[in-house]
């Protein structure tokens, strides 16, 4: 993307102290929170943020108080990134210059719910960014299953017992259903990886057209994990394989993480209470398409 060429890289070190998202009521240890921190610290103060039902919403406006301290607001459910693309388009039609749209979105607002209106504004190149925090689950109703809650995981509505093994399906290939649509920029990130995280998101920024990343992010209420090890945690996802960090941009995947050799998916299922439950076969079954999916994707996404 020739747009892309001489962006100014954002760090820890050069990040603005200016926070866009405090005073929230996110649980602690909150992923999503970190990621929409992180993000919007990286987006800057001329943003505008369009966030659907979900937790990150729930915490972040409280009447009369305000987390967001930049323009924001609550869509409805399915509608967010028609949202998205509303603001986008209008605040250009009166004239605005150097802003910037972005999306905030659960697992369930992104991959199920709202994925008609993402689907859409991939379609229409809308310049918007779109973040999805994937908690695995519909977290602030109760922890129901979503369709990027990985086989195996127990929710409420997918619970466990003698003959009830947690969820049944395998998480959504969002990623890739995203990309299929020949998107302008899209990405895979983890709170775990944060300085990644910083770049993809500031590479959306400085993207003209539609932008889509997909961040994991920890939910210690939901996972059954202590909240002090949130960002480790969603680490060890990506060190065990089961998430990976990847972009996909001028029409080709890159892999931006290839490890020689994985952590043990075991060790990081056994640390979440919402896996305690799983079988030595159902262990197998997450390990062995964890191999087929990177066999696939080391094939047909190294750079040559
Ligand atoms: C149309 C509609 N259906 C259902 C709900 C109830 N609801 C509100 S938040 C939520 C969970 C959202 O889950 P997700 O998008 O994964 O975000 P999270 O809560 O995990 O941050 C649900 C089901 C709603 N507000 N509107
Ligand atoms: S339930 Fe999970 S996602 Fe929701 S605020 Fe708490 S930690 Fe964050
Ligand atoms: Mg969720």
């Amino acid at each position: 993307m020739n747009n892309m060429l001489a962006i100014p890289k954002v760090n820890v070190k050069n990040m603005t102290d200016k926070e866009f998202f405090y005073g929230h009521k996110a649980c602690a240890g909150c992923g999503g929170s970190i990621a929409v921190r992180l993000a919007l610290k990286v987006l800057g103060e001329r943003t505008f943020a369009a966030l659907p039902a979900g937790c990150m919403s729930a915490v972040g406006f409280i009447y009369p108080q305000m987390a967001f301290n930049i323009n924001a607001l609550i869509t409805t459910f399915p509608g967010a990134a028609s949202m998205g693309s509303g603001i986008a388009v209008g605040a250009k039609a009166i004239g605005l210059k150097d802003f910037k749209t972005v999306v905030i979105a659960g697992d369930g607002g992104t991959a199920d719910i709202g994925f008609q209106a993402l689907s859409g504004m991939i379609d229409r190149n809308d310049d918007v960014l779109y973040i999805c925090y994937d908690n695995e689950a519909y977290m602030n109703t109760g922890i129901q299953k979503s369709g990027l809650t990985p086989y195996g995981t127990k929710t409420t509505t997918t619970p466990t017992g003698k003959n009830l093994p947690g969820s049944v399906t395998h998480k959504k290939n969002l990623f890739e259903i995203i990309a299929a649509h020949d998107i302008a920029y899209a990405a895979t990130a983890s709170i775990g990886y944060p300085q990644d995280f910083i770049n993809k998101v500031n590479k959306a920024k400085h993207t003209k057209g539609t932008s889509f990343i997909h961040v994991y992010a920890s939910c210690p209420t939901g996972w059954g994990t202590p909240t002090e090890t949130s960002v480790d945690i969603a680490k060890e996802a990506v060190d065990c394989g089961l998430i990976f960090l990847a972009e996909y941009e001028n029409g080709e995947y890159k892999l931006n993480r290839n490890p020689k050799n994985f952590k043990s998916v075991n060790d990081y299922l056994a640390k979440q209470g919402r896996f305690k439950h799983m079988s030595d076969r159902d262990i197998e079954i997450v390990s062995s398409n964890r191999d087929k999916k990177w066999e696939r994707m080391r094939k047909h996404w190294l750079q040559k």
